[in-house]
């Protein structure tokens, strides 16, 4: 899929001034430095749409991307929206300020009724976080639909690729009746970006 156009529309301390609920919606989530920032930027075909932190956890507003392109179906072209969400599960943040992330984001998320799918991303040198795992347990719990997104593959040496998967889904597992969708991206090599266009394509026909 080809990209028209990418541009920044605003940043929002709050969900109620973030803009407004008109169009197909994706929201990427994850810790601190798992590589949202970098995602959107590979998807989007620029490297400083979205701001790469080298200071985890800075980031606490949402930020709305807006997606232009051309539509195979209707031969129009389609807009929508990719959001940065601020990250979570930073080691120096203070109580409050954790307490604030997680009502807004909450909020933001249980609210914003464009909102397609919630792109999970999970760094793919790790195995399941804790954190992380909460954390799609409330989306189960809230019917909120998620996808996983690694990250960093290309991090992977041989071995660890061919395993990394199956390790987490065997954990992902005692918890959920099946996996969501996966999808494997690195920012490095641009892995994973076909697949995820494709994604947004498909699904921004049931908004
Ligand atoms: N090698 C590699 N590094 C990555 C990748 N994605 C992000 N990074 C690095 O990881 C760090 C955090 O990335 P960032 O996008 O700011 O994470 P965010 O906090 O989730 O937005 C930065 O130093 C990025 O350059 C990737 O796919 N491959
Ligand atoms: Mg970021």
């Amino acid at each position: 899929m080809e990209i028209n156009s990418v541009s920044f529309v605003k940043s929002s301390a709050h969900p109620r001034e973030c803009p407004p609920m008109d169009k197909a919606e994706y929201a990427f989530i994850g810790r601190s430095n798992v590589g949202k920032s970098s995602l959107i930027n590979m998807i989007v075909g620029r490297q400083k749409m979205a701001k790469i932190s080298s200071t985890p956890g800075k980031t606490q507003l949402i930020n709305h991307f807006e997606i232009n392109a051309p539509d195979k179906k209707s031969k129009e072209d389609a807009s929508w929206y990719l959001t940065d969400l601020p990250g979570f599960g930073y080691a120096k943040i203070s109580k409050s300020e954790r307490v604030k992330w997680e009502r807004t984001t909450k909020q933001f998320l249980e609210g914003r009724r464009s909102l397609m799918c919630i792109m999970m991303l999970v760094d793919s040198r790790l195995t399941p976080q804790k954190v992380d795992l909460e954390f799609m347990s409330y989306l189960g719990q809230n019917g909120l639909p998620f996808v996983l997104v690694f990250t960093k593959v290309d991090k992977l040496n041989k071995s660890e690729r061919a395993s990394f998967q199956s390790k987490y889904e065997d954990v992902m597992l005692k918890q959920w009746h099946k996996m969501p969708p996966v999808f494997i991206t690195s920012s490095e090599t641009s892995e994973g970006r076909e697949e995820l266009l494709n994604f947004f394509e498909q699904t921004n026909l049931l908004f």
